[in-house]
Order: structure tokens, then sequence, then C-alpha cells
């Protein structure tokens, strides 16, 4: 009759240890409330949004973009949710001593990062309150968990409006400056439900595979147009650009013919010209001529290695 009580004491000394080794961070937008992007349409589910902060002390500002995603130290993300009735986004993350690792044991500043990739424009938001990453134990430990809400928080870049009107939020277009990057798995989980899913399914029978439709950032639930690579002519030299997200990471190949049988690729057949977030720029060696009287290229593009 001993062993019974003995035992819902151990359960009890479990559940209270593991309580206090977690903080819980909920945060969120409160919707529904008018959100917009900087043209003014109401923004999608293409919208994400992070929770995280930026390493080396970086402190981002809109004179330094373009170094925000190298920076960038993601802990969670979150869709936003369009629905008319939620237009929102939240989240929970649970700050254990296994995720405490760094940059956030340094005590850094928290950011949410909203943003909606694009190849020539993408639109970001980024703001923050007196948000700094907790410790998994709270000194002293907080049992209610901490609560971010955007309205309380200062645009870095982008604006709030606390009183939700005329908006709450509004993100800003950005050129020139890469997004976060999307996994192909986050994208396959939020692109392809439903539907053949693996990188060469072509559900939308468009004739651009997943892995394509990912590089190229187009739906890979909706025919469209083949993605355009335009190729010119730069001192008798072949050249191919690629407007592809650079967002969405995965290995991208030109490779080189001169016969459409044997191709090329690498350092000594084609010279890369530029990897700028508006396209990646890749120029053929061999110039055309009596020896070389024509000239193929082709892309090749896989997953990176996990
Ligand atoms: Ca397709």
């Amino acid at each position: 009759m001993t062993a019974r009580p003995r035992w819902i004491l151990l359960v009890i000394s479990w559940w209270v240890g593991a309580a206090c080794h977690a903080e819980q961070i909920y945060w969120y937008s409160v919707g529904p409330a008018s959100n917009l992007t900087s043209s003014g349409a109401a923004m999608t589910a293409g919208f994400s949004f992070e929770l995280g902060v930026f390493k080396d002390g970086f402190v981002p500002g809109s004179a330094n973009t373009a170094d925000w995603a190298a920076k960038w130290v993601p802990a969670q993300r979150s869709t936003y949710n369009p629905d008319p009735e939620l237009q929102r986004f939240d989240n929970q993350f649970t700050v254990t001593v296994a995720n405490y690792i760094t940059p956030f044991t340094q005590d850094p500043a928290a950011y949410v990062w909203g943003f909606q990739g694009g190849v020539a424009s993408s639109e970001w938001i980024l703001f923050r309150h007196d948000w700094t990453w907790p410790a998994p134990v709270g000194i002293p430990p907080n049992p209610n968990g901490l609560f971010w809400n955007a309205a309380h928080a200062t645009a870095v870049l982008g604006t709030i409006y606390e009183s939700g009107s005329p908006f709450l939020m509004q993100s800003a277009a950005v050129t020139n400056a890469a997004s976060p990057p999307t996994t192909w798995q986050q994208w396959q989980t939020a692109e392809l439900a439903g539907v053949a899913s693996g990188p060469y399914d072509d559900p939308d029978h468009d004739g651009t595979n997943n892995l394509l439709e990912f590089v190229f950032g187009t739906p890979p639930k909706q025919a469209g147009a083949p993605p355009q690579t335009p190729v010119t002519l730069v001192n008798g030299h072949v050249q191919i650009t690629i407007p592809r997200r650079i967002d969405h990471p995965a290995v991208l190949t030109v490779e080189v013919s001169s016969d459409l049988t044997k191709w090329d690729a690498g350092e000594m057949f084609t010279e890369a010209i530029s990897n700028s977030p508006a396209a990646l720029v890749v120029r053929d060696k061999t110039p055309l001529g009596p020896a070389h009287p024509r000239r193929f290229m082709r892309l090749k593009a896989e997953l990176p290695t996990p």
C-alpha cells in the first residue's frame, strides 16, 4: 500500500523540474487586423514571420539590409494567416537547455522579421520592443511566459501603428537584398500539400518540375510558362541570366557544350559574372568562332546535400 503514494510524488517532482527548465515566448500579432504590403495590398499566406536574433552583435538598419540575412539566426517561423477572421501570425517558442546555444546565450536583442521573398523585389518588416532573449530558466522563474505582441513593437523597417489604424503592419519594398532562406523542406510543406511532392514531380503538368518551381519561386500547383533564362552574346561569349530565388537554396550548375553530347562545367569552362539577389549570371569561357561555331548551355538544379 505504500508504493502508490511514492510513485505519485515522483511524477510531480519530474513535472515541476521540467517546467522550471523552459521559458515560453508567445510571439504574435492580434487579429483580424489590416496588414499591408508596400503597395497597400493585403498580406497573403506568402508572408512568413520569424522570431530570432542577429549574431556577432549586428545591429540592423535600413542602410545595411544587404547584410541582414547572413547575420540572422531564426529560432522559429510562423506563416501569416490571411483568413479574414484571423489576419495575424502567432506562434509559441519554448526556450530549453537544448536550444539555448550561441548566439542566443549572449542576451541578444530579439526581433521579429516578416518577409515575402521575391526576385526583383521583396517585402520586409522588422520590429522589436524591449525583447531580450531569455534563459531557459527564468530568473526569477516566470510561470506565465513572455508575450511579445507586434503592436507594442517599434519597426526598424516597415511601419507599425499600435492602434491598428489605419493599419497594424505595413512592409517595405526591398531590392537587391536576400530574404531569410526557405529550405526545400519548408517550401515543400507549404506549397505541395495534397499533391505529388517529390522534386521531380510535376503536379500542375506545366513541364516544370517541383524542384525548378522551387528554384524560380513559381507556384507548383498552378500551371505557368516555363521560367525565362535570357541568353546574350558578350564579346563572343554566350552568357545566361538565371533569375532564380536566392532565398530558395539549391545547387545550380551551368553546363556548356559544342555538340549537345559532351557537356562541361566548372571554373575551367564557365565563369560566374555575378550572383546577386536579382540573378545568377554565368558566361561560357569558350568563345564562338571558327573552332566552335555553335555553343550550347543548360542549367542543372540539385537539392543541397543535408
Ligand atoms: Ca510544375
